[in-house]
């Protein structure tokens, strides 16, 4: 098979970029080692900053998000058992954010490249990546029983943590960090409460958000070491109201869950998201804990950047973005990398704390609560980063 841009990784990212290059008349095969039902039931992100929610519309992914998503500008943050205060990135940063689950926004984008008739090859085994700096490199995986070669101008690697491209770049500077605990997760078919809400407790954090209006999500904190099966039903709901204010824990109404999943926490770099004509994109490049939400806002800047550069390349035939693309998309990266770091330090309980770093966290959270200054600041970062020219 012959393309123009073949994508790993039918994520969020690599979806994305497959419409958006689609779109602007430059052709992509993407090749997907899951299925599509096993990739529209991951259940991830859950917020959507607004320049993540312009790029969406502008893709005409829109529509259904700005139906059935819910805009915030106010977010809750409680601490010491009792205190609870928002940040309105409305007031501070003249933005506001959606809650639309990943799980939708991956419909939206296959639906659509359903309609525009782009090719992506689910279930796509043995993929690996050859001659990146050659002027047409190539991958080749096994589809459908049968060998698959196909040849590109660019390869882009959208295929998160665990994927090959990113160990097709040789020198690769990699920068890590992973915390000593999880998030347990869950959904609930219950009414959400009316605001996110982030809470630092001496039991460890806690985070009450939403999907739709018969939709909760909620997460503690938990030991790594800890099975979905140490936890029932009873004990996530008694858990996650211990580690709230009691009129918010009161507010929450529990139910079954429908899912539940532990995720582990890491902060992740990898330099430069370019090697002659293979890109890196999303989670393939990096890695933020989920505290802040940034990892798919993350994903589809860079992916709107890269869209940029490639319909440069393709049409003025112009690669000064190509060129500055890592340079650009490593910026934002490391912005989102020392937020997501710092609020999760703000939030969790870490293992060897003492009662000192815990005075500490919660004299930090009573200085933004009482400061429109670092609320400012806090509003900024959590609004995301406006689009660069
Ligand atoms: P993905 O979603 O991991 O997709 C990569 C795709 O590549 C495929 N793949 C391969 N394909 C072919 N061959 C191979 N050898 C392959 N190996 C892998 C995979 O099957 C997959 O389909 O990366 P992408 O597209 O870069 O998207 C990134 C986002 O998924 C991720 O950053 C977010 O989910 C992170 N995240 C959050 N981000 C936010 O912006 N807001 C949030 O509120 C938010 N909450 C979260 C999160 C992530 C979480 N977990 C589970 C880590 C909450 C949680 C709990
Ligand atoms: C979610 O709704 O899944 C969610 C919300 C905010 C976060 C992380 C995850 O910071």
């Amino acid at each position: 098979m012959e393309t123009q841009v073949a994508i790993v990784g039918a994520g969020p990212a690599g979806s994305l970029l497959a419409l958006l290059l689609h779109q602007a008349g430059i052709e992509a095969i993407v090749v997907e080692r899951q299925s599509r039902d096993y990739v529209l039931a991951r259940i991830r992100a859950g917020v959507l900053e607004n320049g993540t929610a312009q790029v969406l519309r502008s893709a005409g992914v829109g529509d259904r998000m700005d139906a059935e998503g819910h805009v915030h500008t106010r977010t809750g943050i409680a601490y010491r058992s009792e205190e609870l205060f928002f940040f309105d990135i409305g007031t501070h940063a003249g933005s506001e954010f959606i809650a639309y689950g990943q799980t939708e926004v991956q419909l939206d984008l296959y639906e659509a490249l359903d309609a525009a008739g782009v090719t992506i090859l689910f279930e796509a085994d043995d993929v690996a990546i050859h001659d990146p700096t050659a002027d047409r490199p190539s991958i080749t995986c096994v589809h459908d029983g049968e060998a698959t070669r196909i040849e590109a101008d660019h390869i882009v690697g959208c295929d998160g943590f665990h994927g090959p491209s990113k160990g097709a770049i040789p020198h690769l500077r990699e920068y890590e960090k992973t915390y000593p605990f999880g998030w347990l997760g869950i959904l609930s078919e219950t009414p959400p409460l009316e605001h996110l809400i982030y809470a630092n407790s001496e039991r460890g954090f806690a985070l009450c958000s939403m999907r739709n209006p018969m939709l909760s999500r909620y997460y503690v904190q938990c030991p790594l070491e800890d099975s979905t099966d140490d936890w029932s039903d009873d004990r996530f709901w008694s858990e996650l109201t211990a580690r709230l204010p009691k009129h918010v824990g009161d507010e929450i109404v529990t139910g079954p869950s429908i899912e539940k999943s532990i995720a582990p926490l890491r902060s992740y770099v990898a330099e430069p998201m370019r090697h002659g004509n293979l890109f890196l994109a999303g989670d393939a490049a990096h890695i933020v804990p989920p505290t802040g939400a940034k990892g798919l806002n993350l994903a589809v800047s860079d992916v709107y950047y890269l869209t940029r550069a490639l319909t440069h390349h393709y049409r003025d035939g112009d690669d000064g973005y190509l060129d500055s693309y890592s340079d650009m998309a490593l910026r934002r990266v490391w912005a989102s990398v020392r937020f997501s770091w710092w609020l999760t330090a703000l939030l969790h309980r870490f293992p060897d704390q003492s009662e000192i770093d815990q005075r500490l966290q919660e004299a930090e959270l009573a200085l933004i609560q009482s400061s429109t200054t670092a609320q400012a600041l806090l509003s900024e970062q959590y609004a995301g980063l406006p689009f660069e020219d």
